[in-house]
């Protein structure tokens, strides 16, 4: 009996030990964001850099491809590699998220090619780059509203290359959906130099809590106790 016991809360600890391990294997929105992984074959020695037209989790959506560096022009914010997408032309790049409704942030790091000099002579957002997250489930029967968040950035850099954390806050909510599509396009002039992208993530944010006001009675009450409270003391200094 009391060996049935201890093998019933042994299985017991086992069932919560492994579940609590489960909940912490974080396994995030965006697939291979950090562009280590190049699949099968694409071996990428360091300061090589090679255009694909897909790589695991992400596609060619428009141009010639998806520019791999690794380690050519300046360290990865993250592991080897990063992306360029003005690689033989302008392109862009997608994958697809499923997003329950919540808050999210979509977080990358940037960082420009071309000089301050060249971005003068020709004034071409010449490092452009463009990101959005779209629903690609629109729905033109029951007229739900489509989802469309986009942003972009283009510098240029003058002493020094420096990554730069870009952000995009956003919100789904059940008219939504729930199939969306991440890209990031490079635009300006094309000149096979641009903005950099690596360290691509996309995480659920807690919405900011309304402050509840506290009811006048338990001011009144606070305000009560904290009375008796200086008049104790008082007492107690007396
Ligand atoms: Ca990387
Ligand atoms: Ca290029
Ligand atoms: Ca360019």
């Amino acid at each position: 009996m009391k060996k049935s016991l201890t093998l019933c809360l042994l299985l017991v600890f086992m069932v919560v030990a492994t579940n609590g391990l489960c909940a912490n294997i974080d396994s995030p929105i965006v697939k291979n964001g950090d562009f280590e992984t190049l699949g099968i074959g694409n071996v990428l020695g360091d300061n090589q850099w090679k255009v694909y037209k897909n790589i695991p989790a992400w596609e060619t959506l428009s141009g010639p491809g998806i520019e791999i560096q690794r380690g050519t022009v300046a360290d990865a914010k993250s592991g080897k590699n990063y992306v360029e997408l003005d690689s033989n032309s302008n392109s862009s790049m997608s994958q697809t998220l499923f997003l329950a409704p919540g808050d999210y942030q979509l977080a990358f790091w940037y960082m420009p090619r071309v000089t301050i000099n060249e971005y003068k002579n020709n004034n071409d957002n010449a490092n452009g780059i463009n990101f959005s997250i779209d629903n690609h489930e629109y729905d033109h029967d029951n007229d739900i509203e489509s989802f469309n968040k986009e942003s972009y950035i283009n510098r240029f850099y003058v002493d020094g290359m420096e990554w730069e954390k870009v952000t995009l806050d956003f919100a789904v909510s059940e008219e939504s959906g729930t199939d969306f599509d991440l890209t990031f396009g490079a635009y300006g002039k094309v000149n096979s130099k641009g903005g950099f992208v690596d360290n691509v993530s996309v995480t659920a944010v807690a919405p900011t809590p309304t402050p509840t006001p506290i009811p006048s009675s338990l001011l009144l009450l606070f305000s009560g106790g904290a009375g008796c409270l200086v008049l104790r003391k008082k007492k107690v200094m007396n």
